[in-house]
């Protein structure tokens, strides 16, 4: 049978790039940055600490090891490792009615009353995987720590979260440069278990499918100043619905007050905008609402050029691609 579709023809050429067809694809999508690592990384908190380390390939081994369709390994955690997130979740909590958003208000109330968020204990990420599953098709993966923005956003797609297991150094329990689980826990988990987010993270994933590397930094600069770092209004106040800004009290104090510079979110110019990730941030992009920062952010993806669409296949868990475009 003949087969002359322009991505047929990007395919037979070589130049349509590979991107993950089914959610067991992710099994491949495993690409680590190696940044910040406490292996590598003379100023990581846990660069000189031994038993850090040990724990640290404990727990990336999971990740490694780690096949879709598999039950994520539970982890017991150390009273250290306890203690830090009890010192977050109790600072957190206390600025949460001021300053976050009222979807992640509402997930945090809904996670503490099925009994998986305490300050006494860190949830297991197949528990809250489970929960995610129920509440918004969202699942979580481990991975054993920062990935490259091509994988991780193309996870998004499928519904799935790519989630570190292990806990930031003891030392520095209010700061953490890598994501660890307290900042997925407490700052994108609660978000995920919101229909409307879960959604609008899903649409970004499939319009990074496939994309040139510019489009991939771009798409990863606007995940950065939304998902990560983005501020809304809502009755006209600013709140706070990015994960880092959410999972950090010192971020969360500073982003709110007039210390930083604030912009109004618009995707073609957030999305050429330079950002720093090793401090509290000095610029945030402030939408009108969710629901404006959702359709600006369609119209932009809508405008970056593929020879192909994608949909998604929820009863099969596939991409879709139609070539008639
Ligand atoms: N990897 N494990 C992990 N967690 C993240 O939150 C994450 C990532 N890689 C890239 C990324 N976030 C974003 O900053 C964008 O580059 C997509
Ligand atoms: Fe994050």
């Amino acid at each position: 049978r003949q087969n002359n579709t322009i991505a047929d023809i990007w395919c037979q050429n070589e130049r349509l790039m590979w991107f993950p067809r089914h959610i067991s694809d992710l099994d491949n999508c495993t690409h680590i940055v190696t940044k910040f690592e406490p292996e590598l990384d003379c100023d990581h908190p846990g660069f000189t600490d031994k038993e850090y380390r040990k724990r640290r390939k404990q727990i990336a081994d999971i990740a490694f090891e780690y096949r879709y369709g598999q039950q994520i390994p539970r982890v017991q955690y150390a009273d250290s490792e306890v203690q830090a997130w009890g010192h977050v979740y109790d600072r957190l909590k206390k600025l949460m009615p001021k300053y976050a958003c009222q979807e992640y208000q509402n997930s945090f109330n809904l996670l503490e009353k099925e009994g998986l968020y305490s300050q006494n204990a860190i949830p297991q990420l197949e528990d809250v995987s489970n929960l995610l599953k129920r509440r918004t098709g969202f699942q979580l993966r481990p991975v054993s720590g920062l990935l490259s923005a091509r994988d991780f956003l193309a996870s998004l797609a499928f519904r799935v979260f790519q989630c570190t297991q292990y806990v930031r150094h003891p030392s520095k329990p209010d700061h953490s440069p890598e994501p660890d689980c307290i900042h997925e826990l407490l700052g994108h988990v609660p978000m995920l278990a919101d229909p409307i987010v879960a959604q609008f993270s899903q649409n970004l994933g499939l319009a990074s499918l496939g994309a040139s590397d510019s489009d991939i930094e771009k798409f990863a600069t606007l995940y950065w100043f939304t998902i990560e770092f983005g501020i809304c209004k809502q009755k006209g106040e600013h709140k706070a619905y990015g994960a880092g800004i959410l999972s950090s009290y010192g971020e969360l104090e500073h982003a709110l007050s007039d210390k930083p510079e604030k912009r109004p979110f618009d995707p073609d110019k957030t999305a050429v905008q330079s950002y720093t990730d090793e401090d509290l941030q000095p610029l945030y992009f402030v939408a009108e609402s969710f629901d404006d920062m959702m359709k600006k952010m369609k119209d932009y993806a809508a405008k970056i050029k593929r020879p192909y669409e994608v949909r998604y296949d929820p009863y099969t868990n596939s991409i879709v691609v139609l070539n008639d475009k």
